[in-house]
């Protein structure tokens, strides 16, 4: 069995204008299924093939399987990256992650720059996330196809930083592309949903 090339979870258009469907067209439908199609090849006839995506991220790492960790890690972060915004995204977290958000950067506009800065100091190509912690809510971001998945923490939240993630809609303006993201696209029902339940499903 093959890991999944899986659909965007809302029409390519209805990100617009935050996110263009031109690049949807070419961050999900090339960048993201060239992973899936190279983990794909890569893991055939091998002792990976048939094991969930999670489970190949964590044995290539410990395995230094460099080729496959990075495709399979690329995977997953992309999968969960489509759930992290939405067309009705932006607002305000509820529920307990409205609370952890509180006790951890005092309120949202804590979180805010916490999350901005996190994104905008990622140095070339990684990834900004929101991430639960067994003592709370953190900010962490991973350089290339690094994944809060080998480092023990839940993810809740990601945004992509990776140039091909910007580039078409905001040119080389990565703090435009980050503030509208946290203004107009974040899902803050998947990540209490990630919360609630305390791990992060794509
Ligand atoms: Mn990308």
């Amino acid at each position: 069995m093959s890991i999944e090339f899986t659909e965007l979870p809302y029409s390519i258009d209805s990100l617009e204008p935050h996110v263009s469907a031109k690049t949807l067209q070419f961050h999900h439908g090339k960048h993201h299924k060239a992973y899936v199609d190279k983990l794909n090849t890569a893991i055939a006839g091998t002792a990976y093939e048939g094991k969930p995506l999670d489970a190949i991220i964590v044995a290539a790492h410990d395995g230094a399987d460099t080729s496959v960790f990075n495709n399979a890690a690329q995977a997953w972060n992309h999968a969960f990256l489509w759930h992290s915004m939405s067309p009705n995204g932006g607002g305000k977290p509820t529920g307990p992650l409205a609370d952890a958000i509180t006790q951890r950067f005092g309120d949202l506009a804590g979180f805010r720059a916490e999350f901005k800065t996190a994104a905008l100091r990622q140095f070339g190509s990684g990834w900004a996330w929101l991430v639960r912690k067994p003592d709370g809510l953190n900010i962490v971001s991973t350089g290339n196809a690094d994944t809060p998945l080998i480092h023990g923490v839940t993810p809740l939240l990601t945004l992509d930083v990776w140039e091909h993630a910007y580039y078409l809609d905001y040119q080389n303006s990565r703090d435009a592309y980050i503030d509208a993201y946290l203004d107009k696209l974040i899902n803050w029902d998947c990540a209490a949903q990630n919360y609630e339940s305390d791990g992060a499903a794509v």
